[in-house]
């Protein structure tokens, strides 16, 4: 008797933003898929997000419920795409019915990276002299960065990573803050002035890892990406993602995390701070990596008792009002 083996190969669509970056992203992502499992096909379809879309619109006012997201898992549960690869800190907390995070990648540097304009080149985060105009578009190293020095200014900056330097570089902004992550990945590694130290700028959730999103009841497809999960970054993210999601935050808020993982323990630190800098809480948590989305909760709830509910708040209201 021969017994019955599928032999026609599935196609697996694999769906993306159309950025510069988020095709990077993806192309690495299909080519490690591709390694391991060459006798399968996996084709890339792109996308216009939302977020893509507004390139001029403070990202704050805007709100951020899956502004690069939306659109790409519409299209999973529409099944014209069957997995989305993200910059997993643009990932909100809480997925929609019937999708799940199916992988997260190997994380690259997390840090902020501080970016100059020429004529500071002999110069650090901290030597940046008065008045000096920072251009950032986020809330969370905006709050860390009034924080520290209170006597840098801080100007919004939207668009991609090559229009951003075209400004810097016409003299628009005498620095920019921007992930080292994805610096080195666009190829602008050689632009990294400064790594900015975890005791400046906690990194955002999620940064320099990448998500992967797929229909919760594709379980083939689940197994399979997991051969490009990275166990311990995996730990490292749930449990910032725990923290964030127990704080009820979004992409677009002054939360800042860390993580470090040594031996069986998995250590969190978070950061809430207030949009002025003024107001800043922030504590650790040690445990085992296996309880890590345990340890994000635990940790959201001891800032809760320091203040971090009204700072939140206050942003909130803040943004609500458009201001
Ligand atoms: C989110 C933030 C920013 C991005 C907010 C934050 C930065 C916005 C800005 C949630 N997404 O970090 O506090 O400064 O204007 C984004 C970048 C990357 C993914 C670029 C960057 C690349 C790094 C990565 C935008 N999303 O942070 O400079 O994949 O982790």
């Amino acid at each position: 008797m021969t017994s019955v083996v599928s032999t026609s190969p599935r196609t697996i669509r694999i769906g993306s933003r159309k950025s510069q970056l988020a095709l990077i992203q993806t192309y690495w992502v299909q080519e490690q898929l591709q390694k391991s499992f060459p006798g399968i096909s996996f084709d890339v379809h792109t996308m216009s997000t939302h977020g893509d879309k507004i390139l001029d619109v403070a990202l704050a006012k805007i709100g951020d419920k899956g502004l690069f997201t939306k659109e790409l898992e519409v299209g999973m549960l529409n099944q014209e795409i069957d997995f989305a690869v993200h910059s997993l800190k643009d990932l909100p907390t809480r997925l929609p019915q019937g999708l799940v995070l199916a992988a997260i990648t190997e994380r690259e540097n997390p840090a902020d990276a501080l970016v100059v304009h020429e004529k500071h080149k002999d110069k650090q985060i901290d030597t940046l002299p008065e008045g000096a105009v920072i251009g950032t578009s986020s809330l969370r190293r905006l709050a860390q960065l009034r924080h520290h020095f209170p006597h840098l200014q801080f100007k919004d900056v939207r668009g991609n990573l090559n229009t951003r330097m075209s400004k810097l570089d016409a003299g628009e902004y005498d620095a920019l803050i921007l992930a080292v992550a994805g610096l080195e990945r666009l190829g602008m590694g050689d632009r990294i002035h400064q790594s900015l130290p975890k005791e400046i700028s906690l990194h955002a959730v999620g940064q320099g890892a990448l998500g992967i999103e797929c229909r919760e009841d594709d379980s083939e497809l689940l197994s399979l990406l997991k051969a490009i999960e990275h166990p311990e970054t995996r730990d490292r993210c749930l449990a910032e993602r725990a923290f964030l999601r127990e704080l009820e935050g979004g992409c677009q808020v002054p939360i800042g995390v860390n993580t470090e993982i040594v031996g069986e323990n998995l250590t969190l630190t978070g950061i809430v701070a207030s949009v002025d800098g003024q107001k800043l809480v922030k504590d650790t948590v040690t445990g085992v990596a296996q309880n890590a989305e345990q340890l994000g909760q635990e940790l959201a709830q001891l800032l809760r008792q320091q203040g971090a509910q009204e700072i939140l708040d206050e942003i909130f209201a803040q943004i609500q009002r458009g201001s």
